[in-house]
């Protein structure tokens, strides 16, 4: 992309609050993905029935840094890349990586934004963000199997003025539908909500979370491996250096 049209998709995500890059990942290290996550999904069918943690037959499940799940095609895409450190700034840091998926018996979410106010205190001021989220989906998402209804423009409002009006109908939602190889590219305060998937096959979607140097990181955050943090470029290594495996183990 050029420099123009990387400021463009910056400022996509900062009006609306989002932009879809199209066919930006090789389908088949998505489709590797997916095959790899089938498994994992399998292993969390009691949880996901019993106890899930997004809403009814919709569970978040982390992802491992790991062949075949991480990828720099996925994970440091240039254009991708480029559009997030112009949002957050150059130290900007990838913090997170996971899946969102829907099955056959989810329902709509509640309308939510994934990220606490910053100034609570103040929550009529909306600060520029401090946190990005892209989604990749391990399939097509279509209106069938649970797109992702987004409400543009909400999150430069106060989340609770953004719920209401959303409520009242004075602010629709609308579904994005996407191919394997897109790329999503949020602010995570942009009020969505994960809608019903009507189909038999689980609709998962990739989330990496970028984030900016000084906001804390999850505490039960993953680590990133240290021996392919090694094999990595030195921009790879700086965005990934919140989250890499501490080296005391090595110096031992
Ligand atoms: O299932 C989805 O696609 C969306 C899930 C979501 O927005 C959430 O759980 O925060
Ligand atoms: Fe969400």
């Amino acid at each position: 992309m050029t420099a123009r049209e990387i400021q463009d998709r910056v400022e996509e995500v900062r009006e609306p609050g989002y932009t879809i890059l199209e066919g930006s990942i090789p389908k088949d290290i998505v489709e590797a993905v997916n095959q790899a996550f089938s498994p994992i999904w399998d292993a969390h069918q009691d949880a996901i029935r019993t106890d899930p943690n997004r809403g009814p037959m919709r569970h978040y499940i982390p992802l491992p840094y790991d062949v075949p799940f991480y990828d720099s095609a996925i994970h440091v895409n240039p254009d991708l890349i480029a559009i997030v450190k112009t949002i957050l700034g150059e130290d900007a840091q990838l913090t997170r990586y996971a899946t969102d998926t829907p099955a056959r018996g989810s329902v709509h979410q509640d309308w939510h934004g994934d990220v606490d106010v910053l100034f609570p205190e103040e929550p009529e001021y909306v600060p520029p963000p401090a946190v990005i989220t892209v989604n990749s989906p391990l399939v097509d998402v279509n209106e069938e199997n649970g797109p992702l209804e987004v409400a543009d423009g909400t999150h430069r409002l106060p989340i609770q003025t953004a719920k209401e009006q959303i409520e009242r109908g004075e602010i629709s939602g609308k579904p994005l539908c996407m191919k394997v190889g897109d790329i999503l590219i949020r602010d995570p305060r942009c009020v969505h909500r994960g809608a019903p998937n009507n189909t038999d096959t689980p609709r998962p979607v990739a989330a990496v979370v970028f984030q900016r140097k000084w906001y804390r990181i999850h505490p039960h955050h993953r680590r990133f491996p240290l021996h392919l943090y090694g094999r990595l470029s030195e921009e790879e290594q700086q965005l990934l250096q919140g989250i890499v495996e501490p080296r005391s183990a090595e110096r031992k």
